[in-house]
Protein backbone atom coordinates (compact mmCIF):
# COMPACT_ATOMS: atom_id res chain seq x y z
CA UNK A 1 0.00 0.00 0.00
CA UNK A 2 1.85 3.35 -1.06
CA UNK A 3 0.41 5.67 1.29
CA UNK A 4 -0.50 3.93 4.79
CA UNK A 5 -3.36 6.41 5.47
CA UNK A 6 -5.23 5.27 2.53
CA UNK A 7 -6.81 2.06 3.50
CA UNK A 8 -8.79 0.88 -0.08
CA UNK A 9 -9.44 2.54 -3.50
CA UNK A 10 -12.49 3.10 -5.29
CA UNK A 11 -12.05 1.00 -7.55
CA UNK A 12 -11.98 -2.40 -5.67
CA UNK A 13 -15.16 -4.63 -4.78
CA UNK A 14 -16.45 -4.64 -1.60
CA UNK A 15 -14.75 -7.98 -0.58
CA UNK A 16 -11.43 -6.44 -1.91
CA UNK A 17 -11.83 -3.44 0.34
CA UNK A 18 -13.07 -5.87 3.30
CA UNK A 19 -9.44 -7.93 3.36
CA UNK A 20 -7.43 -4.89 2.50
CA UNK A 21 -8.70 -3.82 5.59
CA UNK A 22 -8.70 -6.43 7.59
CA UNK A 23 -5.06 -7.16 6.86
CA UNK A 24 -3.73 -3.75 7.61
CA UNK A 25 -2.04 -2.84 10.45
CA UNK A 26 -2.83 0.87 10.83
CA UNK A 27 -6.44 -0.12 10.62
CA UNK A 28 -5.74 -2.57 13.47
CA UNK A 29 -4.17 -0.02 15.72
CA UNK A 30 -7.19 2.09 14.59
CA UNK A 31 -9.30 -0.40 16.71
CA UNK A 32 -7.28 -1.17 19.06
CA UNK A 33 -7.82 2.25 20.13
CA UNK A 34 -10.97 2.38 19.83
CA UNK A 35 -11.23 -0.51 22.15
CA UNK A 36 -9.46 0.70 24.94
CA UNK A 37 -11.71 3.86 24.59
CA UNK A 38 -14.49 1.14 25.56
CA UNK A 39 -12.58 -0.27 27.97
CA UNK A 40 -11.90 3.14 29.66
CA UNK A 41 -15.55 4.24 29.58
CA UNK A 42 -16.39 0.70 30.75
CA UNK A 43 -14.33 0.91 34.13
CA UNK A 44 -15.54 4.10 34.54
CA UNK A 45 -19.45 2.64 34.77
CA UNK A 46 -18.09 -0.34 36.82
CA UNK A 47 -16.53 2.29 39.29
CA UNK A 48 -19.73 4.44 39.09
CA UNK A 49 -21.62 1.08 39.76
CA UNK A 50 -19.20 0.09 42.91
CA UNK A 51 -19.98 3.36 44.33
CA UNK A 52 -23.57 4.03 43.86
CA UNK A 53 -23.90 0.12 45.12
CA UNK A 54 -22.27 1.88 48.59
CA UNK A 55 -24.12 4.77 48.86
CA UNK A 56 -27.68 2.91 48.46
CA UNK A 57 -27.26 -0.54 48.97
CA UNK A 58 -28.23 -1.11 45.15
CA UNK A 59 -26.54 -1.62 41.81
CA UNK A 60 -27.75 0.96 39.41
CA UNK A 61 -26.39 -1.23 36.80
CA UNK A 62 -27.77 -4.34 35.50
CA UNK A 63 -25.14 -5.17 33.16
CA UNK A 64 -22.40 -3.51 30.52
CA UNK A 65 -21.78 -4.97 26.99
CA UNK A 66 -19.44 -3.27 24.92
CA UNK A 67 -18.77 -3.66 20.92
CA UNK A 68 -16.40 -2.93 18.77
CA UNK A 69 -18.36 -2.29 14.95
CA UNK A 70 -17.12 -4.84 13.01
CA UNK A 71 -15.61 -4.16 9.24
CA UNK A 72 -18.31 -5.58 7.36
CA UNK A 73 -20.41 -2.79 9.19
CA UNK A 74 -17.94 0.06 8.70
CA UNK A 75 -17.25 -0.27 5.10
CA UNK A 76 -21.66 -0.31 4.56
CA UNK A 77 -22.16 2.72 7.04
CA UNK A 78 -18.81 4.64 4.73
CA UNK A 79 -20.68 3.62 1.76
CA UNK A 80 -23.79 4.64 2.77
CA UNK A 81 -22.50 8.22 3.89
CA UNK A 82 -20.74 8.38 0.77
CA UNK A 83 -17.80 9.33 1.97
CA UNK A 84 -13.51 7.68 1.45
CA UNK A 85 -12.67 4.45 1.97
CA UNK A 86 -9.29 5.98 4.37
CA UNK A 87 -8.89 5.83 8.65
CA UNK A 88 -8.81 9.49 8.59
CA UNK A 89 -12.62 9.49 6.97
CA UNK A 90 -13.79 6.87 9.57
CA UNK A 91 -12.62 8.49 12.28
CA UNK A 92 -13.85 12.03 11.38
CA UNK A 93 -17.56 10.15 10.48
CA UNK A 94 -18.16 7.33 12.42
CA UNK A 95 -19.27 8.13 15.94
CA UNK A 96 -20.18 4.50 16.44
CA UNK A 97 -17.08 2.47 15.77
CA UNK A 98 -16.51 1.66 20.07
CA UNK A 99 -19.89 1.10 21.36
CA UNK A 100 -21.01 0.53 25.41
CA UNK A 101 -24.73 -0.41 25.67
CA UNK A 102 -24.75 0.17 29.96
CA UNK A 103 -28.24 -1.42 31.14
CA UNK A 104 -29.69 -0.04 33.98
CA UNK A 105 -32.33 -0.92 36.38
CA UNK A 106 -34.87 2.18 36.86
CA UNK A 107 -35.01 4.89 34.08
CA UNK A 108 -33.95 7.67 36.87
CA UNK A 109 -30.42 5.39 36.91
CA UNK A 110 -30.06 6.18 32.93
CA UNK A 111 -29.82 9.56 33.71
CA UNK A 112 -27.92 9.80 37.46
CA UNK A 113 -25.45 7.49 35.69
CA UNK A 114 -25.44 9.80 32.15
CA UNK A 115 -25.08 12.91 34.58
CA UNK A 116 -21.99 11.21 36.42
CA UNK A 117 -20.29 10.18 33.11
CA UNK A 118 -20.22 13.55 31.41
CA UNK A 119 -19.39 15.28 34.41
CA UNK A 120 -16.07 13.80 34.45
CA UNK A 121 -13.43 16.26 33.43
CA UNK A 122 -11.83 13.86 30.59
CA UNK A 123 -15.53 13.39 28.95
CA UNK A 124 -16.60 16.00 26.57
CA UNK A 125 -19.82 15.80 25.09
CA UNK A 126 -20.17 15.40 20.95
CA UNK A 127 -24.02 14.76 20.94
CA UNK A 128 -26.73 13.87 22.85
CA UNK A 129 -29.70 11.66 21.61
CA UNK A 130 -32.77 11.19 24.58
CA UNK A 131 -34.88 8.52 22.69
CA UNK A 132 -36.60 8.21 26.02
CA UNK A 133 -38.39 11.68 26.26
CA UNK A 134 -39.00 11.65 22.68
CA UNK A 135 -39.09 7.71 21.35
CA UNK A 136 -38.71 6.56 18.01
CA UNK A 137 -41.61 5.84 15.57
CA UNK A 138 -41.48 2.47 16.08
CA UNK A 139 -41.27 2.93 19.90
CA UNK A 140 -37.44 2.36 20.64
CA UNK A 141 -36.23 4.22 23.49
CA UNK A 142 -32.51 4.41 24.97
CA UNK A 143 -30.76 7.77 25.78
CA UNK A 144 -27.61 7.75 23.42
CA UNK A 145 -24.16 9.96 23.81
CA UNK A 146 -21.48 10.68 21.68
CA UNK A 147 -18.42 11.36 24.04
CA UNK A 148 -14.87 12.20 23.19
CA UNK A 149 -12.19 10.11 25.78
CA UNK A 150 -8.45 10.10 25.84
CA UNK A 151 -6.74 7.02 26.18
CA UNK A 152 -2.76 7.51 27.07
CA UNK A 153 -0.49 5.53 24.87
CA UNK A 154 3.01 4.58 25.42
CA UNK A 155 3.93 7.55 23.56
CA UNK A 156 0.76 10.01 23.12
CA UNK A 157 -2.85 10.36 24.35
CA UNK A 158 -5.43 10.20 21.64
CA UNK A 159 -8.93 11.37 22.03
CA UNK A 160 -11.59 8.94 20.94
CA UNK A 161 -14.83 8.56 20.22
CA UNK A 162 -17.65 6.36 21.66
CA UNK A 163 -21.44 6.09 21.31
CA UNK A 164 -22.76 5.34 24.90
CA UNK A 165 -26.65 4.01 24.61
CA UNK A 166 -28.29 4.12 27.93
CA UNK A 167 -31.68 1.92 28.73
CA UNK A 168 -33.20 0.28 31.25
CA UNK A 169 -34.03 -3.69 30.90
CA UNK A 170 -36.77 -3.53 30.21
CA UNK A 171 -36.17 -0.95 27.11
CA UNK A 172 -33.19 -3.46 26.55
CA UNK A 173 -35.69 -6.37 25.93
CA UNK A 174 -37.82 -4.72 23.48
CA UNK A 175 -34.72 -3.61 21.68
CA UNK A 176 -33.59 -6.87 21.40
CA UNK A 177 -36.51 -8.83 20.26
CA UNK A 178 -37.76 -5.83 18.14
CA UNK A 179 -34.20 -6.43 16.46
CA UNK A 180 -34.86 -10.25 16.21
CA UNK A 181 -38.30 -9.79 14.22
CA UNK A 182 -37.33 -6.83 11.82
CA UNK A 183 -33.20 -7.91 11.35
CA UNK A 184 -33.24 -8.33 7.56
CA UNK A 185 -37.41 -8.76 7.41
CA UNK A 186 -37.79 -5.00 6.97
CA UNK A 187 -40.23 -5.37 4.28
CA UNK A 188 -42.83 -7.67 5.64
CA UNK A 189 -43.36 -4.98 8.55
CA UNK A 190 -46.95 -3.13 7.64
CA UNK A 191 -48.15 -0.50 9.47
CA UNK A 192 -50.22 -2.86 12.03
CA UNK A 193 -47.12 -4.89 12.83
CA UNK A 194 -45.67 -1.29 13.36
CA UNK A 195 -48.61 -0.60 15.51
CA UNK A 196 -48.20 -3.34 17.35
CA UNK A 197 -44.44 -3.19 18.22
CA UNK A 198 -44.97 0.43 19.42
CA UNK A 199 -48.09 -0.71 21.79
CA UNK A 200 -45.36 -3.18 23.27
CA UNK A 201 -42.92 -0.58 23.67
CA UNK A 202 -45.42 1.58 25.41
CA UNK A 203 -46.64 -1.17 27.65
CA UNK A 204 -43.11 -1.65 28.74
CA UNK A 205 -42.71 2.25 28.98
CA UNK A 206 -45.62 1.86 31.46
CA UNK A 207 -43.75 -0.91 33.49
CA UNK A 208 -40.50 1.26 33.81
CA UNK A 209 -42.68 4.13 34.74
CA UNK A 210 -44.64 2.35 37.39
CA UNK A 211 -41.11 0.57 38.51
CA UNK A 212 -39.61 4.04 38.70
CA UNK A 213 -42.52 5.26 41.09
CA UNK A 214 -42.06 2.44 43.49
CA UNK A 215 -38.00 2.89 43.40
CA UNK A 216 -38.71 6.98 44.34
CA UNK A 217 -40.71 6.26 47.37
CA UNK A 218 -38.60 3.53 49.36
CA UNK A 219 -35.87 5.89 48.60
CA UNK A 220 -37.78 9.01 50.12
CA UNK A 221 -38.48 6.29 53.16
CA UNK A 222 -34.28 5.23 53.59
CA UNK A 223 -31.78 7.88 54.17
CA UNK A 224 -29.02 7.65 51.85
CA UNK A 225 -25.11 6.70 53.56
CA UNK A 226 -22.83 9.91 54.19
P1 LIG B 1 -25.50 -1.86 16.19
O1 LIG B 1 -25.07 -3.18 15.68
O2 LIG B 1 -26.34 -1.96 17.43
O3 LIG B 1 -24.38 -0.90 16.36
P2 LIG B 1 -26.23 6.10 12.81
O4 LIG B 1 -25.77 5.61 14.14
O5 LIG B 1 -25.34 7.19 12.31
O6 LIG B 1 -26.42 4.95 11.85
P3 LIG B 1 -28.54 7.29 13.77
O7 LIG B 1 -29.90 6.95 13.31
O8 LIG B 1 -28.25 8.73 13.98
O9 LIG B 1 -27.58 6.70 12.72
O10 LIG B 1 -28.13 6.52 15.05
P4 LIG B 1 -29.02 6.35 16.32
O11 LIG B 1 -30.43 6.61 16.06
O12 LIG B 1 -28.39 7.18 17.39
O13 LIG B 1 -28.92 4.79 16.62
C1 LIG B 1 -27.87 3.97 16.30
C2 LIG B 1 -27.89 2.71 17.15
O14 LIG B 1 -28.96 2.72 18.11
C3 LIG B 1 -28.12 1.44 16.34
O15 LIG B 1 -26.87 0.98 15.92
C4 LIG B 1 -28.77 0.51 17.36
O16 LIG B 1 -27.79 -0.04 18.24
C5 LIG B 1 -29.61 1.46 18.17
N1 LIG B 1 -30.96 1.63 17.58
C6 LIG B 1 -31.43 2.75 17.00
N2 LIG B 1 -32.70 2.58 16.59
C7 LIG B 1 -33.04 1.33 16.92
C8 LIG B 1 -34.25 0.57 16.75
O17 LIG B 1 -35.24 1.03 16.22
N3 LIG B 1 -34.23 -0.71 17.22
C9 LIG B 1 -33.15 -1.27 17.83
N4 LIG B 1 -33.24 -2.52 18.26
N5 LIG B 1 -31.99 -0.57 17.98
C10 LIG B 1 -31.94 0.71 17.54
P5 LIG B 1 -26.70 0.16 14.60
O18 LIG B 1 -25.48 0.67 13.92
O19 LIG B 1 -27.96 0.15 13.81
O20 LIG B 1 -26.45 -1.29 15.06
Amino acid sequence: MENKENVTRNDLSYEEIMDKLKESYPFERLMSRYRCAMMEIETKFNVLNEEYSLLFDRQPISSIKARLKAPESIIEKMRKLGKPFTLKSMEENLNDIAGIRVVCSFVSDVYTLAEALLKQDDITLIQRKDYIAGPKGNGYRSLHLIVEVPIFLEREKRIMKAEVQLRTIAMDSWASLEHQLRYKKENLFDEQMMQELRTCADLSAELDAKMNHLKSQVDHQSPQKQ
